[in-house]
């Protein structure tokens, strides 16, 4: 097999907040891969790295005090930390806030821009009053003008995933205040994505190797007639546009974070005296990204439309693969309302990372959404990892130290043997053809399904009582154990490290070419270690705990508690006796009444919700009581300098009157 570089992305994760289980199948998918194609002897490269400009970023430096700088440098660590717990090997973890990355971008940029697919042009923007804003994205949201669903955003649609220009929304409103939105104009650059389409269209039909959905989605936006796509925003933090008076223009996040994955090759390359375009500008290097499904237009059009605007000899995806959604127990993962469970959170349960690792993967939503649940997890731990996998190289591991000492047994494979290793080999092979496509759920269950076969073959050999069979199956069962550890590396590679301990194999178990798990490792007499159980059962007391602590049920309670107010917050209230000297209907209004109220020293006017319930000339003469000290508010242009009070019940209204001789102005407590 001749030596190929593969270089291998992940989407890279935005660095202002702690990524849910969901947002790390991504790192974890790419993970597997990039360990795979290192036993295959390629030359492997697999970065990611933070997505740190946008306007979340802005916003959240504000809210916790800090620049946006300093929240990225705060953020990344969290991120860096978590996924080193994972064991994800990435090569380089970077970030986009670096000098390369701003470098590159604006290369590219202008490369683009002096090849003719860089326009300019006013665009009507949302903007929202109240808060003197143009309102990115992510602030916008409104009705799909493509499937008239309510949950789109303002760069896309939740449901049907279309990518969106914010000004298409029907009725967009701010998230920030909630108010109604409103167009206002602003220069911006586009990129000319119908320009680009003749180019677009042909390379991802020849795309095949694509998953169906990425491949038909990208034809199907083509088809449908691209559109120029925005490429700057009203922002400080982010890469400036290098054109004179554009000073307060970035560029839009999605333009430059997928030249992050460039960037950050760039920053690790000259860590280590290599040289970034031997990876982004030769041909023979195969680029394989994975992301989840929302990320799939910008990787199938946006970015490699940027990359052949600057036709500059950059590669473009050659496999990419993606995933749709995890969901936590029916719903969706909230950091805000403490439901689900983060990186720091599974961190904290202390259960082994080779059992989450497991559960991703085996759950990896390849073709739909998947739902996690802690039954399940339990459930996966108990009778896979525990029932199946541990038991079968634990087995293999007593019989030898049990009946030979811990020395394999020197004896010749029978023709049972051989038909077993056969077996086992074309196990092999179809795991590796499926890793190497990104089938990566397939993969998994091929490793079990070895697990299977061992615990078969032991049962049906019996070499508790099988004496002459004994040391074949005993020999047999730990070569199957050695190629199990390589196999599992890629997906459990603590647990591959241990197993290779046990067997006191020779090498590194990361590193072992993928070939030598095809092959019998042991051929008798050598010296193996006893064996330390791989996993432990998960009781229903843990998971039950579990899955209250995470289940957003607390935090919730928390908020209930601190609607609670203190006496301090009553007393501020001044509550009055007021007697009602006049009242009459507002012109032009159904529901209110304007009633002229004395509290002893002064005289108010009201306006109160009241007309539905009362006739004005009932009212007049009644002490009612009233909230003295409001801040004054418009109602149908007429100030009410206070707020008095009524009892309610479904539709009717009553009124809170005084009935002793109690002045006009009396405190009410
Ligand atoms: N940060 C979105 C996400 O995490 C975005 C991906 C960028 S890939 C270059 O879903
Ligand atoms: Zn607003």
């Amino acid at each position: 097999m001749t030596k190929k570089k593969i270089l291998i992305t992940c989407a890279l994760p935005y660095v202002n907040n702690i990524p849910h289980l969901g947002n790390i199948i991504q790192v974890l998918s790419a993970d597997v891969f990039a360990r795979y194609q290192r036993h295959t002897q390629n030359e492997v490269l697999y970065v990611c790295g933070t997505d740190e400009h946008g306007t979340t970023t802005e916003s959240i430096a504000l809210k916790e005090g800090l620049s946006p700088q300093e929240i990225c440098d705060k953020y990344y660590k969290k991120h860096k930390e978590i996924y080193e717990w994972f064991n994800i090997s990435f090569d380089y973890f970077g970030r986009t806030s670096t000098h390369y990355h701003h470098e590159i971008t604006q290369d590219l940029f202008l490369k683009a821009y002096n090849n003719g697919y860089i326009f300019e042009k006013d665009l009507e923007q949302t903007y929202c009053p109240k808060c003197e804003k143009f309102l990115a994205d992510r602030f916008v949201e409104g009705t799909c003008p493509h499937c008239g669903s309510n949950n789109a955003r303002g760069d896309q649609c939740e449901d049907c995933s279309k990518v969106l220009d914010a000004k298409e929304l029907i009725d967009p409103c701010c998230t920030i205040c909630g108010s109604a939105a409103t167009i206002r104009t602003s220069r911006h650059l586009f990129l000319d994505l119908p320009k680009l389409s003749d180019k677009l269209e042909p390379w991802i039909t020849g795309k095949r190797n694509w998953s169906a959905n990425a491949r038909n989605f990208s034809l199907g936006w083509i088809h449908e007639g691209l559109e120029p796509r925005c490429i700057t925003r009203d922002l400080q933090w982010g890469v400036k546009v290098p054109l004179e008076g554009w000073d307060n223009k970035v560029f839009y996040v999605w333009f430059d974070a997928c030249i992050g994955y460039i960037s950050i090759t760039a920053d690790y390359a000259a860590r280590t005296n290599d040289d970034w375009k031997r990876w982004w500008k030769d041909p023979d290097v195969d680029l394989y990204q994975f992301m989840g499904k929302d990320n799939v237009p910008f990787h199938t059009i946006m970015f490699p439309a940027t990359l052949m605007a600057a036709d500059d000899g950059y590669i473009l995806v050659h496999q990419l693969s993606s995933t749709e959604y995890l969901n936590y127990e029916g719903g969706a993962f909230s950091k805000s309302r403490g439901r689900g469970i983060f990186g720091n959170d599974v961190i904290d349960t202390s259960i082994p990372v080779d059992v989450w690792r497991y559960y991703i993967y085996i759950n990896r939503p390849e073709k739909s959404d998947v739902d996690f649940t802690w039954e399940d997890f339990q459930k996966r731990n108990n009778e896979e990892l525990v029932g199946n996998l541990g038991n079968f190289i634990y087995r293999a591991l007593t019989f030898v130290n049990k009946y030979y000492g811990g020395v394999v047994p020197d004896v010749d494979d029978e023709e049972r043997d051989t038909a077993f290793y056969q077996e086992v080999g074309a196990t092999i092979d179809q795991m590796a053809s499926d890793i190497g496509s990104a089938r990566l759920k397939s993969g998994l269950k091929l490793l079990m399904k070895l697990a299977r076969m061992g615990n078969q073959f032991f049962q049906e050999d019996e070499p508790w009582k099988n004496e002459s069979r004994r040391p074949h199956t005993i020999k047999t069962a730990l070569n199957l154990c050695a190629t199990m550890a390589i196999a599992m590396e890629p997906y459990l590679p603590e647990t591959a490290e241990k197993v290779w301990n046990m067997l006191k194999a020779q090498g590194d178990v990361h590193t072992s070419p993928w070939d030598q798990a095809r092959r019998p490792m042991f051929s008798g007499g050598e010296r193996i270690a006893s064996p330390v159980m791989l996993f432990k059962k998960l009781e229903d007391k843990t998971i039950s705990s579990l899955k209250t602590r995470y289940s957003g049920k607390k935090q919730a309670q928390k908020k209930e508690e601190s609607s609670m107010i203190q006496y301090d917050d009553f007393a501020k209230c001044d509550f009055r006796v007021g007697y009602v000297e006049s009242a009459e209907r507002v012109e032009g209004s159904k529901k209110l009444l304007k009633l002229i109220v004395d509290i002893g020293d002064e005289k108010r006017q009201l306006v109160a919700g009241l007309a539905e319930f009362y006739a004005p000339e009932s009212i007049q003469g009644k002490k009612i009581v009233m909230i003295a000290n409001l801040e004054p508010a418009k109602l149908f242009g007429i100030e009410s300098q206070g707020m008095l009070l009524a009892a309610e019940k479904g539709d009717s209204v009553s009124l809170l009157t005084v009935e002793s001789d109690i002045e006009p102005g009396a405190k009410v407590r």
